[in-house]
């Protein structure tokens, strides 16, 4: 964090700011990712905030994973809310009631979403021993291990729609990344009506600026795509047949490849075979190459399942691969150069935060969430992929403008990509638990 006292001094002020933030959000047995805007629990935020909590409450690190997965459901998908029965009713949409996986085949005792999001935890899992190493950290992993291979196993199995060894996601909420111009063109094809919509009241607008949040055009469609996978109890069979969103994300089969490497070494700890992790890593990590990388582009896009085509859009899904240690060196170096050029401006000194989209292209939007703004899990996703493939200038450049941003901004859910101004709610739990592992 730079040398001498200031840098010392700002270290100690950014994990003093993170703490505080977390220990705000800790509600019994998990982290709510914001008080204001997403009072329950969430999948991938959770395994986010274990990684952070590992620096400082690896008890607590554990108790997230732990409550994350006990709402697994049979066939082994993780959902990507499980909420909070204290809540009343109505205090978030789309909540329990609209989801009604109750009714679905495997569905575990509390509610929770249908949908899942991209699998981090077996990184994280692995990452929270490394960093706070115990018996009760073993004795986590042994608890874990069966369920991180489920959780594959339903990515790898029921949801290989294509059929290329890679996962498809139903919905954009599954990315992650709601409202990323790379569902653009694969949702205009869903049919939508906003008029749906006056049946709900948004919860996310009404505390968050409106200007800043997917439309309700896009909400409509959300609506749409829950309604058609719920109508089917959410059973994945015949998907391709009848759902109208299918698209192999190459963030989210990055993050299955990656999960592959870390429970190959989660085995050897808890006495299982690493082989077939190792073997199943390399068998993605090529689809992945196969499947999602453009030549033409040099980088990487997702595949619509529905026309067989690549959607064009560059967008910061495209770098995410750069996390597989794995990944061949032409796609590494051509990932590398989309992420240094005018559209993302990678540097070992950056000028301005790293975007979620291509600052060049006409729909860039630097306020609308996922259409542009910076946030810090994309960030420090592609920093470990850039120490992964020994590139420490670049890494440091990023890392240092993750700590500016959370120096001038406070922990904000996301930030203006020119200006770095905070955006979103301002307690948010994955800026400051990531924050904590980049300044450890
Ligand atoms: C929503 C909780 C979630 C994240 C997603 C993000 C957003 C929910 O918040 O989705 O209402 O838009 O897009 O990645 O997990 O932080």
């Amino acid at each position: 964090t730079g040398s001498g006292p200031t840098g010392a001094e700002r270290a100690a002020r950014l994990r003093r700011l993170a703490l505080t933030t977390l220990d705000a959000n800790w509600e019994h047995d998990h982290t709510v990712p914001s008080r204001t805007l997403y009072p329950h629990q969430w999948s991938w935020d959770s395994a986010f905030i274990a990684v952070g909590l590992a620096h400082v409450r690896p008890d607590r690190a554990w108790r997230e994973l732990r409550t994350l997965f006990a709402a697994q459901w049979a066939d082994g998908r993780v959902p990507h809310i499980v909420f909070n029965p204290a809540l009343r009713v109505g205090s978030y949409f789309p909540g329990p009631e609209f989801w009604d996986a109750g009714r679905a085949d495997g569905a575990p005792a509390r509610a929770t979403s249908g949908i899942v999001q991209p699998p981090v935890h077996a990184p994280a899992a692995w990452l929270v021993h490394r960093r706070a190493p115990s018996e009760a950290s073993v004795a986590a992993l042994h608890r874990l291990y069966p369920r991180l291979v489920a959780q594959q196993r339903y990515l790898t199995g029921r949801r290989d729609v294509g059929g290329g060894g890679l996962a498809c996601i139903v919905h954009p909420w599954e990315s992650g990344l709601d409202n990323s111009p790379a569902w653009d063109a694969p949702l205009a094809a869903v049919p939508a009506d906003v008029a749906v919509m006056r049946a709900y009241r948004r919860h996310d607008t009404a505390h968050a600026d409106a200007a800043h949040r997917p439309t309700d055009l896009d909400y409509a469609r959300y609506v749409t795509l829950v309604d058609a996978y719920r109508a089917g109890r959410y059973r994945d069979e015949g998907l391709l047949g009848r759902h109208p969103f299918l698209v192999e994300c190459p963030l989210v089969n990055a993050v299955l490849g990656m999960s592959e490497h870390a429970l190959a070494r989660i085995a050897t700890v808890v006495g299982a075979d690493p082989g077939p992790h190792r073997d199943r890593a390399t068998r993605i990590t090529e689809a992945l190459v196969t499947r999602l990388w453009d030549p033409a582009t040099g980088t990487f896009h997702p595949r619509d399942l529905r026309t067989g085509r690549l959607i064009p859009a560059r967008t910061v899904l495209g770098l995410m691969p750069l996390i597989l240690p794995d990944l061949p060196p032409r796609q590494v170096q051509s990932v590398l150069a989309e992420a240094c050029s005018p559209r993302f401006g990678l540097a070992a000194r950056m000028d301005r935060p790293l975007p979620t989209h291509d600052r060049t292209a006409p729909d860039f939007e630097p306020l609308r969430y996922w259409r542009g703004p910076s946030w810090i899990n994309t960030t420090w996703m592609l920093w470990r992929g850039l120490l992964t493939h020994h590139r420490p200038d670049l890494a440091a450049g990023l890392r240092e403008s993750l700590f500016a941003l959370v120096d001038r901004g406070g922990c904000h859910e996301y930030f203006h990509p020119d200006t770095g101004a905070g955006l979103g709610s301002p307690a948010f739990s994955w800026t400051a638990a990531l924050l904590l592992d980049a300044l450890a």
